[in-house]
């Protein structure tokens, strides 16, 4: 078993728990710093693991599959070796990605062909080719090949795009049980891999059904029966009201099965996550934190705060009173300054400022769910960071 339950919060279904993985332990409530290229952007792998305490980061097939593309991936070895980042990894599978960033797309039973969003040349991804590509990379969690539908969708497509899901789920798990052990670096060569448990490759299944309850119940169940090693909520944070972003998650959670880890994709704000994990969500991933930072917003317990405002220029505090405290002798003033000049490092030091802080909140969640104080932490934070104090 690689999942281990620890605590439950008396009031909410948050929990705490360990995820075991062949690169390393994962303690969750989890999130994970997305590096879409092999690496987070303006980040090295020393600074993730020093200064944001990250203890998993993604990647993702369809970027990597395009540019370096995977001979060059297989041949250095894999993706732990290729970018030096020895902690584990998670993979998503290019589905949510060709429907957001590829042109032309065609959906067929068979998989999805595109032009690419680099040279505009045909590509075609499938489940087969999803799963090959994440063994390939060597992820230590493989994500199934999905259709994320579009906010807002008729019940009707949103069925059609569900089963479609489904039986890409079956083809995924029978191709990974047959194949991915003969193509993750690792497992083929567990010599010199800094392996931390022997454990095979991991595959998360991912619960489709826009808003309809139904669906969501009907697609937590289909994939829990094939089954898979953890289970994420997909097609929400698509546009949604924040409401129905909740109630997605509600709609799932209860047909997934205690004992394996709920990753929540691709959202969210601090808030968000907070409710999210009272909800019984394990892992996070998101873009935002970085991408918001190399525009110059840094999150804080009262909200977040543009830096580059004037009301900055001669503010001597630090970014916010929980930064790292490699980051505390850096003013406001002086991080202003550099956005304006267009200072690299002012990237750089806004997103390990902003990643710190959500792996503080998903550390401070831990804490406060095995103390039994989660809701009144959620509470606190929630009404701070939103002003309402
Ligand atoms: N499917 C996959 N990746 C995703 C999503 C999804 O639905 C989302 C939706 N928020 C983000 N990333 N495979």
């Amino acid at each position: 078993m690689s999942f281990t339950l620890h605590h439950t919060c008396p009031d909410t279904s948050a929990r705490t728990g360990t995820l075991k993985t062949a690169h390393g332990d994962i303690q969750t409530p989890i999130f994970m710093p997305v590096g879409t290229q092999g690496m987070v952007k303006t980040l090295s792998p020393d600074e993730l693991i020093d200064i944001v305490g990250a203890e998993i980061i993604l990647g993702n097939t369809y970027h990597l599959n395009l540019r370096p593309g995977l001979e060059v991936i297989r041949q250095m070895g894999g993706l732990h070796k290729f970018s030096t980042w020895e902690k584990p990894i998670l993979t998503d599978s290019g589905g949510f990605q060709v429907w957001s960033l590829a042109k032309l797309r065609k959906i067929t039973e068979e998989g999805v062909s595109f032009a690419n969003h680099i040279d505009g040349s045909r590509t075609m991804l499938s489940p087969e080719a999803s799963m090959e590509i994440q063994a390939t990379l060597g992820s230590d969690i493989a994500m199934l090949f999905d259709e994320c539908p579009p906010y807002p969708c008729e019940e009707k497509y949103a069925a059609n795009s569900l089963a479609l899901t489904t039986r890409w789920a079956r083809r995924c798990k029978e191709w990974h049980q047959e194949n991915a052990s003969k193509h993750v670096p690792w497992q083929l060569k567990p010599e010199g891999a800094n392996l931390q448990h022997d454990l095979p490759q991991q595959i998360f299944g991912i619960v489709q059904g826009s808003i309809y309850s139904d669906l969501r119940e009907q697609s937590a169940k289909e994939l829990v029966e094939i089954g898979f090693d953890g289970y994420a909520v997909g097609g929400i944070s698509v546009g949604e009201p924040e409401h129905e972003m909740l109630r997605a998650i509600e709609n799932a959670v209860p047909f997934l099965p205690e004992d394996k880890p709920r990753y929540a994709m691709g959202l969210g704000t601090p808030p968000q996550m907070l409710e999210m994990i009272a909800r019984g969500v394990d892992m996070f991933d998101c873009v935002m934190p970085t991408r918001v930072a190399r525009h110059g917003l840094a999150f804080t317990l009262d909200g977040p705060l543009h830096i580059k405002n004037k009301e900055f220029e001669f503010d001597a505090a630090p970014l916010d009173e929980t930064t790292h405290p490699a980051l505390q002798k850096y003013s406001r003033s002086f991080i202003r300054h550099l956005f304006r000049a267009k200072e690299m490092l002012a990237l750089r030091l806004l997103s390990l400022h902003n990643l710190h802080f959500f792996l503080r909140l998903m550390q401070q969640s831990r804490e406060h769910i095995e103390a039994g104080t989660f809701v009144e932490f959620k509470t606190q934070f929630t009404k701070r960071y939103l002003n309402q104090s």
